[in-house]
């Protein structure tokens, strides 16, 4: 299977964006651990040169898989499920931002926590209506630019909308586009499936990425997630993209992502 790891293109408050800080240091150490690919989570698409960085990746031998999307709410507030329409109209802007670099770089675009949440007030139908609605749109934008979007089940204490692969495949079959799947991630799953493998299965060829995390957010083989069965799961489903690391940089970034590796190429070839 084909490894690649998160980096933040910005500074984030994210904790479990692997790396962070210097690109270039970053993409060659993330290439000196034998990584194939590195996840991008890229706050607003303006604040990056894409030729430079570009240039970059490529010195490295690195492709670019995934476009994490979520530093747009975490740093800014902008959401699909915002009342004020006008930030809600922000977050399909910015969505539509980063299809030219997906493009270029044959990457999924993730929509994580820029789906936002049900605020106080709100009628949780109405959220659902503004959420299937922005989906809709920009995986239409997408596949006009031959890009996919994947949307990430995310734990209840991050979100209050799609925290489950149930509820990830029911909002599928409401917008109804093939460009669109999910992105399902190990951390997320441990606090939400009953039965990882179970999903992992559900999902099927609906499943456009794969994050991994241990039970406690750190690196694979760091907590108590089977990451052999989970796995075995994945590529029985003829799943075949990557598995990217996404977690806490501890005891730091280096550190974490060679144990990782090294651990996820003891069980997957
Ligand atoms: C992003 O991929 C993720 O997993 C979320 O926990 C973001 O907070
Ligand atoms: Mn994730």
């Amino acid at each position: 299977m084909k490894l690649s790891i998160v980096l933040s293109t910005q500074p984030a408050q994210f904790q479990a964006a692997t790396f962070k800080g210097d690109l270039e240091a970053n993409l060659r150490t993330i290439a000196g651990l034998g990584y194939d690919g590195v996840e991008l989570a890229i706050r607003d698409p303006k604040l990056v040169n894409l030729a430079d960085m570009d240039r970059l990746i490529s010195a490295c031998g690195l492709s670019v898989p995934a476009i994490g999307t979520g530093q747009a709410w975490g740093e800014e507030g902008l959401s699909f499920t915002d009342p004020d329409p006008h930030i809600r109209h922000e977050a399909i802007a910015r969505i539509k931002a980063h299809i030219p670099a997906a493009a270029h770089f044959g990457a999924v675009i993730i929509i994580g926590l820029i789906r936002g949440i049900v605020r106080p007030g709100t009628d949780p139908d109405c959220a659902m209506d503004w959420l299937v609605e922005a989906i809709k749109e920009c995986s239409m934008a997408a596949a006009a630019g031959g890009v996919r979007l994947a949307l990430e089940p995310i734990n209840r204490y991050e979100t209050t909308l799609i925290n489950s692969t149930t509820q990830g495949l029911e909002l599928i079959e409401q917008v109804g586009m093939n460009n669109f799947g999910l992105l399902l991630d190990t951390f997320h799953m441990n606090i939400e499936e009953p039965d990882i493998e179970a999903s992992i299965r559900a999902c099927g060829a609906r499943i456009f990425h794969f994050h991994v995390a241990d039970s406690n957010r750190w690196y694979p083989g760091a907590g108590h997630l089977d990451f052999r069965s989970i796995l075995l799961a994945l590529r029985a489903t003829g799943y075949q993209g990557w598995v990217s690391g996404e977690f806490l940089p501890k005891p730091e970034a280096e550190t974490a992502a060679r144990e990782s590796i090294a651990y996820l190429r003891k069980i997957v070839m």
